[in-house]
Parts: structure tokens; sequence; C-alpha cells
């Protein structure tokens, strides 16, 4: 199949979890023998060579747009620049809207250029901001439209846009939520995970009838123990190195990554359960190496946790390159994943590949990859806990901290072996192929 794919990160371009994803997709799909074009805004990158330069109306004004090629991997991918495609990848939001609407056109100008060539069979387009490409694409060439939601947005733009966009004919209101008209337009709609497709029926129901889940994928060739500078030691060697090299004496590690948001990561969820077990006798035994910034005001919380327990805490606001994150995974012996919802996460399957247990929320992705267990002891890869509940975390920190070995290797075996067999690449783009065809089956509400 011709397979055009629309998104506005593609690596190296990563800002979250939808580049690795994308980029997973893409290539994927060219593993299992199709061809596979993609087109996103340069962000003022400079990648790839000069393709194509051709001028549009925008804003009133003429624009001149220059689209990028490049080979990556198998996949062709076009990056377009010039004017506000240049900007940082997600600038300030009214400017993100304007990209948006110019990322739209500019996508229609390079495939009227390329169309004679390639004729895609199906459309492919990732979260809100390719909706106006997605609609421009549709109303000009009509392919066959797959839109996926790797997170909502739930915002609400004015119809305005639209109609710069020449899309006027989809904005009947004055304030249109874009991923509801990108659904709507899409011949099916997709989501990351079937427990976040459920969690947000309240918004798919509107699509109720074309619209199932595709999970994600892991690259554990990346993620993979044999890696590690200390592979041949035991594990317990590597955590008591690992705990040093940040100034903490051994003891169980807890390791949390991510986002310091107030929306999603939860990490505040974490820094209250560390104060709550502070007063618990088994904190002396317990380490927490944080890892991740952003908010200010967690930021504060969290080194001012760090400062109150010295020898319990670690906080890391440097980014890390990925060695080291993934000497962490094979080091620690837990990855606390607090978050109030996760479309589908990365963090707990980097971690799984590694052999750190996951102690996640029961939420989205996180539920649908983790068996937790109280639930099925035999088969566990993790333990999950309710959301925004930061006692039930704290509890279920200590009664991990006293888990036996072997109940340990149990659960790190099963995570391994779940993360690199349930989970690959290939299994999401056959999947994602037999949507392309319409052969897969969808969301009912009526079946429990
Ligand atoms: O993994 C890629 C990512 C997900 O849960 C993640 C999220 C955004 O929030 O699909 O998209």
């Amino acid at each position: 199949m011709r397979v055009l794919i629309l998104s506005f990160e593609y690596l190296p371009v990563k800002v979250g979890g939808l580049a690795e994803a994308v980029t997973s997709i893409a290539e994927g799909l060219v593993e299992l023998g199709n061809e596979v074009i993609v087109f996103t805004p340069d962000h003022g990158r400079s990648l790839g060579e000069p393709f194509l330069t051709f001028r549009l109306s925008f804003e009133g004004r003429t624009v001149e747009v220059t689209a990028r090629k490049r080979e990556q991997n198998g996949v062709t991918v076009y990056t377009l620049s010039g004017d506000l495609l240049d900007t940082d990848v997600y600038p300030d939001w009214e400017t993100l809207l304007r990209k948006a609407v110019l990322f739209g056109k500019a996508s229609a100008g390079l495939l009227n250029h390329l169309i004679e060539t390639f004729k895609p069979d199906v459309l492919h387009a990732h979260d809100w901001h390719t909706v106006f490409a997605l609609g421009l694409l549709k109303k000009y060439f009509s392919p066959k439209t797959v839109f996926t939601v790797h997170r909502l947005n739930k915002a609400r733009i004015p119809a305005g846009y639209f109609h710069e966009a020449n899309l006027g004919e989809l904005a009947p209101y004055p304030e249109i939520d874009p991923e509801h008209t990108a659904c709507y337009i899409a011949d099916a709609v997709t989501t990351v995970s079937k427990s976040y497709l459920l969690e947000e029926w309240d918004f798919f129901r509107s699509f109720d009838g074309k619209v199932t889940h595709v999970f994600n994928g892991i690259d554990c060739s990346f993620w993979s123990e044999e890696l590690l500078e200390n592979a041949d030691r035991p594990r317990e060697e590597r955590r008591r190195l690992i705990l040093g090299r940040f100034g903490l004496s051994d003891g169980r590690a807890f390791m949390f990554i991510g986002r310091f948001d107030r929306a999603q990561k939860g990490v505040d969820t974490l820094l209250r359960a560390i104060e709550i077990l502070s007063g618990d006798p088994s904190f002396r035994e317990m380490r927490f190496i944080i890892v991740g910034k952003g908010d200010p005001g967690l930021e504060a919380w969290a080194k001012a946790v760090e400062n109150r327990f010295p020898e319990n805490v670690r906080v890391i606001t440097d980014v890390l390159p990925r060695e080291t994150v993934r000497e962490l995974y094979g080091s620690v012996d837990f990855v606390v994943i607090p978050s109030y919802f996760e479309p589908f996460g990365l963090v707990q399957l980097e971690a799984m590949c590694l052999g750190a247990i996951p102690i996640a929320s029961a939420v989205g992705g996180l539920k649908d990859t983790i068996i937790d267990l109280n639930a099925d002891p035999e088969n566990a890869t993790g333990i999950l806990v309710p959301p925004r509940d930061a006692f039930a975390l704290a509890r279920a920190m200590v009664s991990a901290k006293e888990l036996d070995e072997g109940t340990l290797t149990r659960l790190r075996e099963n995570a391994k072996r779940r993360a690199r067999r349930d989970f690959t690449w290939e299994k999401a783009c056959r999947r994602y192929l037999l949507v392309y065809t319409g052969a897969v089956d969808k969301a009912m509400p009526f079946l429990l």
C-alpha cells in the first residue's frame, strides 16, 4: 500500500511520545512491504535536501514554502519550511493554530506536485495539529483517511482558522473542536489503547462505528539489558553502583521519569506519597530517584522533598541521555508511573524491557500493558494503583519493598517477556493495515 503520514513530530524532532510512535509506525509499515511518505513541518531544522519551492496565499500574504526531502530508514520524509513552519515545534497557542493552517496548505501544495507519481491509498493523520492538512488532502485528493488520537487535547478554536484553510464547510459553528472535526472527516478513527478509548468514550462515542484502538509498541532493541554498562554484574550490584553515582547509599530503589506537570503525569501524587512514607519505619530503606522538569511549583516541591530527605531522595532536573536512562531502568527495582491518565505510555514498557517493575496508575495504556500482581500473581508484570491517591501509592510502595526475591524475579521475567512479545511495533503496524482496509474489529458500547 501507499501510505501518506501526517504528523507534527517525526524523529529526530521529538517533544513527547508522538515522535517515537509515528516514526516507529512509518518504519514498521515499510518493513511490512508498504511504501510510506511523511509530511511534517521542518520547525527550523533544515533537515534533508531542498526538493521543491512554491508559493501560496496565507492570511492575505504570499508565503514561500520549501519542501525538503530525505530518506530515513526506508521512509521518504518531506519537511515543509518557510514562514511559521520554522518556529519551535509547539509555539504559543495562537501561533500554533496559524502554523497548523499553514502546514495544511503547504501539504496540499506538496501533494499537488507529487500526486502523479505518488497517489496515496491511505492518508494517516496523527493528532489534531494535522486537521487542516487532513481536511485539505481529503477534499482535493479523496484518499481513504485514518485519524489517530495519541492524546486528546479538548480545545476549541475559532471557526476563522478553518475559513483561512479554505475549509469553511467544516466549520458550521463559531467555535470548533479540531480533533472532533478530524475524527468526523476521517473514514476510521483510532487511539493508542483500548482503556483510553473507553475512558474517553464521551468523546469517541460520536464516532461509534468507525472507532477502534491500536496499541503502540516498544523497540526493545535499544531498551536491552545486554547493552548496559555492567550487563554481566548482578542487578543488586548495578543498583548499588548507580545509587552511589547519585550520592545515595544502597536501598530499594524507586524511580520516576517524566514531565512535571499538573495535568497528566502525577509527580505531585508521588511527592505526597513520599511525604506520607517518611513517617513509616520502612522509609529508611527506600531510595527515590526523580527525573524530570517542568512546572516551577512542582520542581520547587520536589527540591524541598529532596532537601528534607537527602538520604532517600534525589531529584534530577537535567535532561539525561537515553543511555543513562537505560542504565537507571536496568538498575532500579521499581519505576513509579502515577499518571492521572495515560493514552498509552512508553515509560512502563521501557522499564519492563529492562526488568524494572512498574508501579502505575490503573488507567489507559498502563492498565492494558501491566498485569497487576494482586489480580493475577502468576502472570503479573507490575502493580496497579488507583490514580490521584497518594495513600494507595504509598501503601503499594511499602508492600513492593517487602516482596521476596522469588516474586521480584518472576515479575521481572514476566514483564520482559510481555514487553518483547505482546507489544511490538510489527503487531501495531499489522493492525493499522487492517484499519486501512476496514478489516478490523471496532469498539462496540454494548459488548462487555
Ligand atoms: O504513548 C504516543 C504517546 C503515548 O501515552 C502517550 C501520550 C501521547 O500521552 O502515542 O502519545
